[in-house]
């Protein structure tokens, strides 16, 4: 049906074009509603305008994020005419009919093109303006809604035809103009708060491709997107596989975990650890890694968070290795290590890896935050009556590290800063304990006082009863199954300490 307009309420960011309109409402003896700025321009013409805070009784508050939203405001805009019930409420709460919404919102989109801050961006996303917008819009039964300068000239043309009076069919193309605004403008919201997801996938598409020898296996095709160079000063040895460079790259994180540590020695195979020790020289760090799996280190990948010096060099060079990586080598150690034409030999230089981690998915592609929280000693809830030792506490954190970087399910097993078994990628966690004992026990490792890590929590008191005929004393685990108490029951009748640290570590 045909509406004549007679109030209006008009919210803009930039004041351009308004004039003429509001010249033309005051000429129609519109009652003019307004916010802040908008009202002192319409002032400032000579039109009478009635400030918002008028009708909701309420000054602009937190720097202006909410002047409009306001109950006497959306009252106004929401109510159907034709209801009963609501127009005896908007006599009841005094709320005053609005007939017309102006509206243009805080550029979102030109304060992201612009350079601006991420909190200068957050502070113009526009909530009460885009909730004028659709509130005036779902009511276009009786409201009209102009959301953009760019319908100003069709509006003054209506208003000028038609002198303030509307039909349905104006008021509800308004209206799909008015969701078209509001949809681009949270689809823009939407893209800049992903802006970082995508960057990194375009990153990586940007970046030259370099063909290897194959792929996982050799009737495979592989190529490598990324820039090796910037990361690594290759000193010495053959092309790097594909399954090289995923064992790199599982190395590098996993030791930068370490960085500024002591000696600390990694020993990788299928992207896990077989070997880790931290001891106070570099040589004894390897010699106890190597301890921990002589079998599994055969054809591993090296890695240490400390120079490797001669003596070290002497051990490795009895081993046969794919590649040692290494903040530096001595030049004898670097003379012996090369002594094998194909040992690939590395520096890991001093570079930030990327923050997010991409795989493919389906027919597209997961991107996700880099697993960036490691455990520390300000982490650990102690969950039994037991506290574990300072020495049971530190062997827990390396614990904790290691497990992270094991891909899942995981248990480590740890004693003395030295990496004793692991069951790493089982589908059950029962599993992967057993296979970490039954590895620790097969290299003659005594399991008592060790300590047990567990990527993600128990569901069952099963683990720690087996850890604890195992000899294990101490456990880390993120906590937060159903059924945690079990657990905790069942470690302080056995005097077994558990610590929860909140965060799971899966890996897969
Ligand atoms: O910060 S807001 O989201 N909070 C509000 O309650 C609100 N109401 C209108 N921004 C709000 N507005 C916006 O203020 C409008 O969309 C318009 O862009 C601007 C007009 O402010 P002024 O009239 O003070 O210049």
């Amino acid at each position: 049906s045909n509406k004549t307009i007679s109030s209006a309420l008009i919210s803009v960011f930039s004041k351009d074009g308004l004039e003429p309109i509001v010249k033309k409402l005051n000429d129609l003896n519109v009652t003019i509603y307004s916010t802040g700025g908008t009202e002192k321009f319409i002032k400032d013409l000579g039109i009478n305008v009635v400030p918002v805070e008028d009708v909701t009784s309420y000054p602009s508050i937190l720097g202006g994020r909410v002047k409009t939203l306001h109950p006497k405001v959306f009252g106004g805009i929401l109510n159907r005419q034709n209801h009963e019930g609501d127009v005896a409420e908007l006599a009841e709460f005094e709320i005053p009919q609005i007939d017309l919404v102006i509206v243009d919102l805080y550029p979102f989109e030109k304060t992201v093109a612009s350079g601006a801050s991420n909190q200068d961006i957050i502070e113009k996303i526009d909530i009460g303006g885009i909730s004028l917008i659709r509130a005036a819009a779902k009511n276009y039964a009786d409201v009209t809604c102009v959301s953009s300068v760019d319908d100003y000239a069709e509006f003054l043309e209506l208003l000028e035809s038609k002198n303030g009076e509307t039909s349905e069919e104006d008021r509800k193309r308004f209206a799909a103009k008015a969701f078209n605004v509001s949809s681009h403008y949270d689809s823009a919201i939407f893209n800049y708060f992903n802006k970082d997801e995508e960057e990194t996938v375009l990153k990586i598409s940007e970046t030259k491709g370099k063909v290897l020898r194959y792929g996982e296996n050799p009737h495979q095709k592989g190529f490598f997107f990324g820039d090796f160079d910037a990361m690594f000063t290759k000193l010495h040895g053959k092309e790097l596989s594909y399954n090289n460079l995923l064992d790199v790259d599982a190395a590098v994180n996993l030791i930068l975990e370490f960085k500024g540590e002591d000696p600390t020695f990694a020993i990788l195979k299928h992207n896990n650890a077989c070997g880790f020790a931290q001891r106070d020289t570099i040589h004894q760090a390897y010699v106890d890694a190597l301890a921990g799996d002589p079998v599994s280190a055969f054809g591993g990948i090296l890695i240490s968070n400390t120079e490797i010096d001669k003596a070290t060099a002497e051990e490795i060079h009895k081993l046969f290795c794919e590649v040692v990586i290494a903040p530096s080598f001595s030049d004898d150690a670097l003379e012996i290590l090369k002594g094998k034409k194909n040992r690939i030999l590395l520096i890991l230089n001093d570079v930030e890896l990327s923050e997010k981690t991409v795989r493919t998915c389906l027919n597209g592609v997961l991107v996700q935050d880099k697993d960036n929280k490691t455990d520390g000693l300000e982490d650990l809830k102690t969950a039994t009556t037991k506290a574990p030792t300072d020495a049971e506490k530190e062997d827990l954190i390396f614990a904790s590290k290691l497990c992270k970087h094991t891909k899942s399910n995981t248990i480590v097993l740890a004693k003395n800063k030295q990496l004793l078994a692991s069951g790493t990628g089982q589908t059950s966690r029962v599993d992967a304990l057993n296979q970490a004992i039954h590895k620790a026990k097969s290299f003659n490792f005594d399991l008592e006082g060790a300590v047990m890590a567990s990527d993600a929590f128990f569901p069952f008191p099963d683990c720690v009863e087996i850890a604890d005929n195992a000899g294990i004393t101490a456990v880390i685990q993120p906590g937060g199954s159903i059924k945690d108490e079990l657990s905790i029951n069942y470690c302080n009748e056995n005097n077994v300490a558990m610590v929860f640290t909140g965060t799971r570590h899966f890996k897969h």
